[in-house]
């Protein structure tokens, strides 16, 4: 028997500068219950879905900073996302911006959970690939600070036993370093989803900013295929604030292929039914981890063994 999971890649257009988690919260309600009429059993949001995307600010007042995180999951504002996903019996991945206080000090992560079919939090994860700066840059029209408001993820990536299979997080930058996936993909991954805001200018240089959109996917395949795992990527896309962010949300299978993906730049529900069982059939062949990774060979790689004579 199959053990297809019908799950949904909820895409949002831009959220505003004013708008609040109660407007977002609406949005993602919307989102949800029509991924239930399409007969999804998972949807998965994007990265920190509750507000605008504030690392592209410099905002020095700590109460304006606090704003934009949340102290608790399920909070005030989020309660109904959760509420609705026990009545339409449908789960989710909710990226968001954490703030915690341990020892009296305040934690700032960028976060993503992973909830079942009953509105009960299954896992959660901390963004590991922080992109940008911690400090201004100058002449930049936007700011990429995520390394000014958020630590990098102190929880590792971990998979969970969900859905009748095995499944992962991670968020937005974690997609284009092949650890990511490789280190869920020797767990036994046999999903990924992940929400990215992915502007286009974020290096500056002309000549890598236009490949954006194929990076995007060349990253999501790429970690698919070379795991045997399904990718489920996640847009807020669009110009948010002056900011212009792709979209192209998509649902990659285990051969790399892109099975289903977004053709605008506003709240999308893209869906697919994701066979779990496909990934085993490339891990039983080309990705035999156990036949084909040999430890000694590797133990000689990570020894860097062989690497480039010193000049
Ligand atoms: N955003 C971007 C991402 O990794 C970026 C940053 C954009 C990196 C374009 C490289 C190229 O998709 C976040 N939030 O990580």
């Amino acid at each position: 028997m199959a053990r297809i999971v019908k799950t949904a890649a909820a895409q949002m257009g831009p959220i505003s500068r004013s708008e609040t988690r109660k407007d977002a919260v609406r949005r993602l309600l919307d989102l949800m219950r029509e991924a239930k009429a399409r007969d999804a059993e998972m949807v998965v949001f994007t990265e920190l879905c509750l507000t605008t995307f504030f690392p592209r600010y410099l905002i020095e007042d700590e109460a304006e900073l606090d704003r934009y995180y949340e102290t608790q999951m399920p909070g005030p504002d989020t309660a109904a996302l959760f509420e609705a996903s026990r009545e339409l019996q449908i789960g989710f991945y909710l990226g968001y911006a954490e703030l915690v206080v341990e020892n009296g000090k305040k934690r700032r992560f960028n976060t993503s959970i992973l909830v079942d079919r009953n509105g009960e939090i299954v896992g959660k994860y901390r963004k590991v690939h922080l992109p940008g700066h911690a400090e201004p840059q100058p002449g930049r029209r936007h700011q990429h600070l995520e390394k000014r408001y958020f630590e990098p993820g102190n929880l590792g990536f971990g998979v969970w036993r969900a859905y009748n299979g095995v499944l992962g997080m991670c968020i937005c930058n974690d997609r284009r370093w092949p650890e990511t996936y490789r280190v869920m993909g020797l767990q036994g991954v046999e999903m990924i989803m992940l929400g990215y805001n992915t502007p286009y200018d974020h290096t500056g240089h002309t000549d890598i900013d236009s490949l954006t959109q194929f990076h995007n996917h060349l990253s999501m395949q790429a970690g698919a295929y070379q795991n045997a795992t399904w990718v489920v990527g996640t847009a807020k896309c669009g110009v948010e604030e002056g900011s212009n962010m792709v979209g192209q949300s998509a649902i990659i299978a285990p051969s790399g292929e892109i099975v289903a993906m977004a053709s605008t730049l506003e709240d999308e529900i893209i869906t697919a039914n994701c066979d779990l069982d496909m990934g085993k059939r490339y891990r039983e062949t080309i990705f035999d981890f156990a036949r084909h990774r040999e430890p000694e060979a590797y133990r000689l790689i990570v020894e860097r063994k062989g690497s480039i004579p010193p000049a």
